[in-house]
């Protein structure tokens, strides 16, 4: 394609669909018409790839995630059509700034983190492996809520990403899929002695898929992401409309259409709202309607579904698909129960992202039962039976079934879903192989027991498309430069580097792409929240969800002890390395702890940012909202990486993948993916502190008391003292109350016991930073080093261990 044709393209899309011309369009209609013209040309090879993966009746790849993270869509979208410059240029030709019409774009946040981004790394990564693939979700009318500080405080703002209309998806109500909810079940028997359910359901919603394109990078293949839209039905309507109440019938609408308005802000602490269970079951109810009439509905066709298709469950959000392709094949298809037991375990695996208990989803039986009665009688016979086998197999164990059970009893009647998952499941995975391993050892310790073979790992990864391709351009220049371009399909080949972190010249040049990268960054964030920064102090980056277990407290402790000894002149500011401390980070908007640690982190940066002793040394920058957007600008300027959660609790971390990618260095502990990542980039060339997960298990099991360490530890008592003394609160003691004696009397998870150890890897840190080569050297080893975490290898192993679907290439 040709500028020529693109700009003329873009023109005749500009009068044709927005009915505006250059001279009247305003900055939507211009972003919207580049947006289609770019669409445009990824559209034949789409159709194409629909057509060639259906002749082949290959196996389908159905990834199954309440969160799709996908941050911006044109920058991906011109690089896998390859015409970012034509695009550029086309615009120049007409006089328009394209870097400004690509800022309108709103990002698609339709997750909240990790496990969100996850999922869209998987699906790009699938696409770019030619395997055929779809990625089934919510079209969520709000996605993550925007962040901004009032106060220091955190203050949410809804998501309106789609206020403008988003030119990247195609609507198909004629598609749409009748969800169905509530009401009662009826039991008869056949004439061959077979119980027969029919359930009435006693309301009904219609999901409406909208389809994204997942274009592979160097391939022509382009998969899909299907996310459903809830709409109130027809005849739910008419059913109130005929009843002559007007009024109740258009809310019956609002009512439907709640169910996709909003992304449920928590990040690992599900809050067992009934609207969220209505959700779940209303994505996973229509994407299997919707993959099962693929393979075909006779007792032929619904017999191949093993060969046709693999569900992967990202977390238990989507388990609801477990019972509900029970009821399918029992209730609608009529399959024998066993023999559809058999199909819905061959064609489920299930992904576990956690090891906190309080992550692990249960839903209320009452909640459950009332909601889907059918489901429920379908979960507590998938537990008879295996209560009966363990029975079996483990005689006089009642303590073992109680443990094992689907249905646990205390404090509530409740479904616990990674039970349920579990035994629903051929395969289930941890996210890194320590991950892995505790979940085996501890949290679904009786079920690998059990089925031993059934338990597997596959690491996370990360897209090296959006991660370094297109978010680090000077670092992938210089990347081909030297070793080709072969590496963004194969991340592996950065091994090439290797040798070239001995070439002094090479490093030198290393160094200016981070100080440019650096430079960017501080640029963007004047502009975007009016924080200065200078890109000659260290960038440590501390940027993930607030969650107490991640220890932001932890970072900030360092910050205000370096404060502390300044303060009682212990040392001399100037000897300090200048030091920028970024945090980026939403605290789920019913988590009070986490926000106030946000305002904390607020308070501390107000006040050392402006006191002249510091001479500017030791900043704090917070930009609020923290989205994939900025993460593409910050990443890649990061000097430092903080992967500081307590041992055994992350369970794998996926911006530590990218930091390293983007040659930062790790400070960190021995937690999730940091554990590989420390194997790989070598012992050297990483920052190690704290306990490790066996010693935080003896340490808890001996009772933890955090109040000794802040007697024993003159600096973390100076910091947590300052805190309490006011320093940040303008002499009001109360202010932190909260965090302070959490700190000395609870300390779940382990700071103050962490706290000299990091104290010390932070100066040790600090010495290796001074040495300017050195560091580049470390900082490019873990670049050549880090190949193993694209997405690209996390989806080869679940190919290899878990899903066997072969690639369809085009012709
Ligand atoms: F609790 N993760 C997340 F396991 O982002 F469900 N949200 C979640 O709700 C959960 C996990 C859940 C994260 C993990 O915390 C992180 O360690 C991991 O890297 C990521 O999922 C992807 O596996």
């Amino acid at each position: 394609m040709t500028v020529e044709t693109f700009s003329s393209d873009f023109i005749a899309r500009l009068r044709h669909s927005r009915g505006v011309d250059l001279e009247t369009a305003s900055q939507n209609d211009l972003y919207s018409a580049l947006a289609w013209t770019v669409r445009k040309n990824l559209i034949d090879r789409w159709l194409e790839t629909k057509k060639t993966q259906a002749a082949q009746k290959a196996k389908v790849v159905a990834y199954l995630s309440a969160e799709y993270l996908l941050g911006a869509q044109l920058n991906n979208m011109l690089l896998a059509s390859g015409l970012e410059q034509t695009a550029r240029d086309a615009m120049a030709s007409l006089g328009l700034d394209f870097d400004k019409l690509a800022s309108v774009e709103v990002e698609p946040g339709l997750g909240n983190g990790g496990l969100g981004r996850l999922a869209a790394c998987f699906v790009d990564s699938l696409a770019t492996l030619d395997i055929p693939a779809i990625g089934y979700g919510i079209r969520y009318q709000h996605g993550i809520f925007r962040q901004t500080f009032v106060d220091g405080r955190q203050a949410e703002q809804p998501d309106n990403w789609l206020e403008l209309g988003s030119p990247w998806e195609l609507p198909h109500p004629e598609a749409s899929v009748t969800v169905r909810f509530g009401g009662s079940v009826a039991h008869a028997t056949s004439a061959t002695g077979e119980d027969v359910a029919t359930w009435t359901p006693s309301w009904e919603v219609e999901a409406v898929p909208y389809n994204y394109l997942v274009p592979g990078y160097g391939t022509a293949n382009v998969n899909s992401l299907r996310l459903w839209s809830a709409r109130a039905t027809q005849s739910f309507d008419l059913q109130i409309f005929n009843s002559g109440d007007y009024e109740a019938a258009v809310r019956a609408q609002t009512f439907a259409e709640n169910i996709s308005q909003v992304l449920y802000p928590e990040d690992s602490t599900p809050q067992g709202k009934e609207l969220r269970l209505q959700q779940q079951y209303f994505f996973v109810a229509a994407s299997l309607r919707d993959m099962i009439e693929q393979v075909g509905t006779s007792l032929d066709a619904l017999r191949t579904l093993p060969e046709r298709v693999v569900f992967q469950l990202n977390d238990t959000h989507p388990v609801i698909a477990i019972p509900e392709l029970m009821r399918l094949l029992v209730d609608e298809y009529s399959v024998a129960w066993d023999e559809a037991w058999d199909i819905t375990r061959s064609v489920f695996n299930y992904t576990c992202h956690t090891l906190l208990p309080e992550a692990l989803e249960v839903w209320p039986v009452e909640l459950l039962g009332r909601l889907l009665p059918r489901h429920m009688e379908i979960i507590f016979r998938i537990n008879d039976d295996f209560i009966a086998e363990l029975r079996e197999q483990r005689p006089h164990d009642e303590l073992l079934v109680r443990r094992m059970s689907i249905i646990q009893e205390q404090p509530l009647r409740a479904v616990r879903m990674a039970h349920l998952a579990t035994i629903g499941s051929t395969k289930v995975n941890g996210v890194a192989a320590l991950h892995s391993e505790l979940l085996k050892d501890k949290v679904l310790v009786d079920f690998s027991n059990l089925w031993p073979g059934k338990f597997t790992n596959v690491t996370n990864g990360v897209t090296p498309r959006r991660f370094v391709k297109l978010a680090n351009p000077g670092l992938s220049s210089l990347i081909d430069e030297a070793i080709g371009t072969g590496w963004v399909k194969d991340l592996s080949e950065l091994r090439q580097l290797e040798p070239l972190a001995e070439d002094a010249e090479f490093r030198a040049r290393f160094r200016d792409v981070k100080y440019a990268n650096k430079v960017r960054f501080a640029k963007v964030l004047q502009e975007r929240d009016g924080i200065e920064v200078s890109p000659d102090a260290i960038f440590d980056v501390m940027v993930k969800r607030l969650h107490e277990y991640k220890r932001q407290m932890l970072k900030l402790l360092h910050v205000v002890s370096l404060y502390d000894r300044v303060l009682k002149g212990d040392f001399d500011p100037t000897t300090l390395t200048k030091r920028v401390v970024l945090f980026g980070a939403k605290a789920a908007p019913g988590y009070l702890m986490a926000k106030e640690i946000i305002a904390l982190i607020n308070a501390v940066g107000k006040t050392i940012n402006s006191d002249p002793r510091l001479d500017g040394r030791l900043r704090i920058a917070f930009p609020a909202n923290y989205n994939v957007t900025l993460a593409e600008k910050l990443i890649p300027a990061a000097d430092v990486s903080e992967q500081i959660s307590l041992a055994g609790k992350e369970a794998s971390g996926t911006g530590n993948m990218k930091f390293a990618l983007n040659g930062a260095l790790t400070i960190g502990t021995l937690d999730g993916a940091n554990v590989e990542i420390r194997e790989l980039v070598g012992e050297d060339n990483f920052f190690l502190f704290g306990l490790t997960e066996p010693e935080v298990e003896q340490l808890q099991s001996a009772g933890y008391q955090s109040a000794k360490y802040y007697e024993s530890n003159p600096a973390l008592r100076g910091a947590i003292d300052l805190i309490a003394s006011g320093a940040f609160s303008n002499g009001d003691r109360s202010a932190f109350e909260r965090v302070v004696s959490d700190l000395l009397w609870h300390d779940r998870f382990l700071v103050l016991a962490d706290f000299e150890s990091y104290i010390e890897a932070q100066s040790t840190l600090e010495s290796a930073y001074a040495d300017q080569d050195a560091w580049s050297r470390a900082a490019v080893l873990n670049v050549a080093r880090s190949g193993f975490f694209s997405s690209d290898r996390s989806i080869r192993d679940y190919l290899d261990r878990i899903w066997h679907a072969p690639a369809v290439p085009l012709r």
